[in-house]
């Protein structure tokens, strides 16, 4: 029904109304108005319909100021217009993001079922979206789309994709943006090891006036530096030969619980097998006799895991070891298989071991000159293989004469071979989740928790210039 409005006398108006659904759409109205002017001039005032209505030769369209007799159509402007009011993207622990959107019918007529179109850079998703009232929304959560690290991808959402609504405006039913990918994950991590100077009251890398008893305390420093959390945290601190361990460790000011045996400062065992040919491809079974610290403990090789995958025993590796002593069973990490030599000094008598500098692959016994040699168990004098006497067979093996040049001192010893073997250096690794049997998350930089800080004392028990390792390592949870 029309209210049709018009200045009195000005004209007479005769109005008819007829409501045509669904002639060109859903929810559109016609009318046709028959309009006379009574007296002979213009009608010179314009047709005021309610609010909604508009009158016109065509639907939409004022008539003019001016007009005469004539037919026109009247509608109502109560179209639906849908247009994406608001749109985020949440990025997922897992990489991959969703996108959220909400689709208001911003019209004055009701709008239909639709389907809004979520596009990541030519990735399409349809979201169906109910009927919606003049004034009403609708939001919800579609995805998951991938992410692929340190890329920018375009996201796209459009209302009504298949055009199954007929709007007031159609043009204005997009929203897009570019979405920065978070950076590819690269897993750091940073020690450092210093000393603390009790004289200046400050952690230092050096001491230079440490004397024998004098007992230091040492903190160890491991931080995440990267853009992901780490695991698993496993660290290795290496005494030097002039320290041993001497009680007060802590974890992030925690004190160690001291039934774990053994504590974390841990010298590297040297073991020596008892089978002088044995054979690291098949390293099961054998027996070891530990040269230092703790001298003439036996030990069997009761398990292996080969880290690297390369068929023998190696560095890096992982093994179990029985102490035959009290049958206890410890996991160690391979350090290094180094050539031993059992030498006479040929002046003297006496009989000591040698260690090679080196791995054993990296030694070829048909060419041993100038390859490197230290005392075994102990860390002060490095020697040179400057000469050597073969027995014939073309391999240094006992019965052979080498000549070794001490590298401080510059002398140069005659040693007579006894033995030549392949020996075991092995340590172990402090875990953090032993501290913490919960797990522990060693949060990326810069956060909070992004540094465990071990601490713990050494005595001095020996001179010279000794280096303290420290190394650590942990995991990150990805799926890159
Ligand atoms: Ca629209
Ligand atoms: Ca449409
Ligand atoms: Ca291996
Ligand atoms: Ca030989």
């Amino acid at each position: 029904m029309f209210l049709v409005k018009y200045d009195e006398g000005a004209t007479h108006i005769i109005g008819a109304t007829n409501d045509l659904k669904d002639v060109t759409g859903t929810h559109l109205k016609l009318a046709t108005i028959t309009i006379h002017c009574e007296n002979d001039g213009y009608c010179i005032t314009l047709l005021d319909l309610n609010e909604s209505c508009e009158i016109g030769n065509e639907a939409n369209e004022w008539p003019e100021a001016a007009w005469h007799d004539g037919t026109f159509s009247c509608r109502d402007n109560d179209k639906p217009d849908l247009v994406i009011t608001e749109k985020y993207e949440t990025l997922l622990e897992d990489g991959n993001f969703t996108v959220n959107y909400t689709v208001a019918n911003v019209g004055a007529g009701d709008a239909d079922a639709s389907n809004t179109s979520i596009s990541v850079d030519g990735t399409v998703l349809k979201d169906p979206v109910p009927e919606l009232g003049a004034g009403a929304n609708y939001t919800n959560t579609v995805g998951k789309f991938e992410c692929p690290c340190n890329t920018n991808v375009t996201v796209l959402v459009c209302a009504d994709c298949d055009n199954e609504v007929d709007e007031e405006d159609e043009e204005n039913n997009c929203l897009g943006n570019v979405f920065e990918c978070p950076p590819c994950p690269e897993p750091r991590i940073e020690v450092n090891k210093t000393v603390w100077d009790p004289v200046n009251n400050e952690w230092v890398d050096e001491i230079y006036d440490a004397e024998i008893g004098d007992i230091y305390k040492f903190r160890c420093e491991v931080q995440n530096t990267s853009n992901v959390n780490l695991t698993n945290i496993t660290f290795w601190d290496i005494l030097s030969c002039s320290l041993e361990f001497a009680g007060n460790m802590t974890v992030c000011n925690i004190p160690v619980n001291d039934t774990l045996i053994p504590p974390y400062p841990f010298k590297p065992k040297r073991l020596h097998p008892v089978n002088l040919t044995w054979d690291p491809y098949a390293p099961i079974s054998n027996e070891f006799v530990e040269l230092c610290p703790d001298q003439d403990k036996k030990y069997h090789l009761s398990s292996w895991g080969n880290t690297n995958g390369d068929d023998k025993l190696s560095q890096c590796d992982q093994i179990d070891m029985t102490d035959l002593e009290n049958g206890n069973v410890s996991w160690y990490h391979v350090d290094l298989l180094p050539y031993t030599l059992l030498l006479t000094n040929t002046e003297t008598n006496d009989t000591m071991y040698f260690d090679s500098e080196q791995d054993y692959l990296e030694i070829n016994l048909s060419d041993p000159l100038e390859t490197q040699w230290k005392e075994v168990c102990c860390c002060k004098d490095r020697y040179l293989l400057v000469d050597w006497i073969d027995n014939g067979n073309g391999i240094l093996d006992f019965c052979d004469d080498i000549y070794l040049r001490d590298e401080k001192t510059g002398a140069i010893t005659e040693y007579h071979v006894e033995e030549v073997a392949i020996d075991l250096v092995v340590s172990r690794e402090g875990r953090i989740n032993d501290q913490y049997p919960q797990g522990f998350v060693l949060t990326s930089y810069p956060l909070k928790n992004n540094t465990i800080i071990i601490e713990a004392d050494a005595r001095v028990v020996g001179c010279g210039e000794d280096y303290n390792l420290l190394w650590a390592k942990g995991k990150y949870e990805g799926d890159g």
